[in-house]
């Protein structure tokens, strides 16, 4: 019988890369994209007849229930979040309403609609925050460092309570940093590897960046996917950390990237205060055994693969055709 999943945050990054795998593995495949006076659907573009896409909104407790009986999804993958750190400084309490209580107005309306939907939690590295941990898996503490990271805090909790008070299947994917030519480009491996094509084209001089300390375990985005899908067939739900274990600093992503296109980093990156964060995460990297263990799932992509899947794609991107509209 034809599995049927709903993602929210379908128009992101991960959206894109999760229904086109459950499309292939051939589910019916619900999104939710928030009303809005400009669709935002082109990572989902070249499959978007496939997809039922239904207006929602994780602020709205009464979109939610209605989402859940037009669609009776055996899956729930929630992947909405307002997801961008720097702005989780600006608008707190919006990040609370979308990151933290959206997952509880989820899981009510799975409470109230469908308790036996298999329901999954978009958590997140950043929940480990200020870590003296060298390496982080499901048992390291969590010491959240922005109001983005302690709204995924919540999120992660109420998951667990929902699945102890309740026994809804809630699973949450602890998942490092994960990236690709799909990513939002105010992210900062995406903000390089689009500027090292520029460059590259002549068409930026410089790139500016905040904190090249910074430490992360980087990814790529179709991999991930894999994990959050795995998550939700076994026979009981967990929490599972995904990462590669490996640790790059943004200095040198941004070595890799400019490397890719036969420039120096150093002649172009200038370092811009004002991109540093209140505080920083500076140490993230993922020990995903546990993952590896029950689910089989392990990375395929090095980050220095990963950036140059990035810097390619971005070259293409900005091929001559298409030079008129990124000038502009
Ligand atoms: P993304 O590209 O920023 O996508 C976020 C999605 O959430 C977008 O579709 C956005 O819709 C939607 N959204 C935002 N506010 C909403 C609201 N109020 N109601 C409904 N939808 C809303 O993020 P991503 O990289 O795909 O990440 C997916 C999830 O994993 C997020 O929850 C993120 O926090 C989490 N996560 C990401 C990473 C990573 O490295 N990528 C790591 C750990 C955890 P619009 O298109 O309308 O803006
Ligand atoms: O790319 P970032 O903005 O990602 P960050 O903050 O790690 O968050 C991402 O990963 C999380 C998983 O750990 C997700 F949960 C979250 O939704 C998001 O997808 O910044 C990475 C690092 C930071 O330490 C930042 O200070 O890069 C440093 N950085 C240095 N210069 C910069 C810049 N970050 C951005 N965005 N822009 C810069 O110019």
């Amino acid at each position: 019988m034809t599995r049927t999943a709903l993602i929210t945050g379908i128009t992101g990054q991960d959206g894109a890369y999760l229904s086109q795998l459950l499309l292939e593995k051939g589910y019916t495949v619900h999104g939710t994209a928030r009303p809005s006076s400009t669709d935002n659907f082109w990572r989902i573009a070249p499959f978007l007849d496939r997809l039922h896409i239904h207006r929602a909104d994780l602020l709205d407790q009464g979109s939610l229930i209605r989402l859940l009986d037009r669609c009776q999804p055996d899956e729930v993958y929630n992947l909405a979040a307002m997801s961008y750190v720097p702005t989780s400084f600006e608008q707190p309490l919006l990040t609370g309403e979308v990151t933290a209580l959206g997952v509880a107005r989820m899981l009510e309306a799975i409470r109230i609609i469908k308790p036996d939907i298999r329901f999954y939690q978009a958590s997140s590295s950043e929940m480990f925050g200020a870590t003296k941990d060298q390496t982080q898996d499901e048992t390291t503490a969590f010491h959240p460092r922005s109001p983005y990271g302690i709204a995924k805090c919540y999120g992660h909790w109420t998951t667990v309570n929902y699945r102890e008070a309740y026994g809804i299947y809630g699973c949450s994917g602890i998942l490092f940093n994960h990236e690709s030519p799909l990513r939002g480009e105010q992210f900062v491996t995406r903000k390089i590897t689009l500027a090292a094509a520029r460059i590259k084209l002549g068409l930026q001089e410089k790139l500016f960046l905040g904190n090249l300390e910074a430490r992360r375990d980087w990814g790529y985005a179709a991999d991930y996917v894999q994990a959050m899908w795995q998550m939700l067939q076994q026979e009981e739900p967990s929490d599972y950390v995904i990462g590669t274990g490996q640790q790059h600093s943004v200095q040198q992503f941004a070595e890799m990237a400019f490397e890719k296109v036969g420039l120096d980093w150093k002649r172009y990156v200038e370092i811009d205060s004002s991109l540093l964060r209140p505080t920083d995460v500076v140490n993230l990297c993922g020990n995903a055994e546990k993952a590896k263990e029950r689910l089989g799932w392990t990375p395929k992509v090095s980050c220095k693969e990963l950036a140059e899947i990035m810097v390619e794609a971005d070259l293409a991107r900005l091929s001559p055709k298409d030079q008129s509209n990124v000038s502009t």
